[in-house]
């Protein structure tokens, strides 16, 4: 169901001239996670504002953060 609602919601940023160009090439975990812990918080979601606009989609266990593999799974679909 999240699945479905997240391939959604990129399809949709993808799909939009204007934000093809921040999403082609997300920045890199480790340059999110800025205080290092090893997550990518909601604030630290906030330097990029395309991941902003989808965190709460891609954290798929509802944790309030995303992890690495969450974070690939956004990755994968925006990176040519
Ligand atoms: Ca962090
Ligand atoms: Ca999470």
């Amino acid at each position: 169901m999240k699945k479905a609602i997240l391939t959604g919601i990129l399809f949709a940023m993808c799909g939009s001239a204007a934000v093809a160009d921040e999403t082609k090439g997300a920045p890199a975990f480790r340059d999110l996670d800025t205080d290092k812990d090893g997550f990518i918080n909601s604030k630290e979601a906030t330097a990029w504002s395309d991941l902003s606009a989808v965190f709460e989609h891609i954290d798929m266990n509802e944790d309030g953060k995303l992890d690495s593999t969450e974070y690939a799974a956004l990755q994968a679909n925006v990176t040519e």
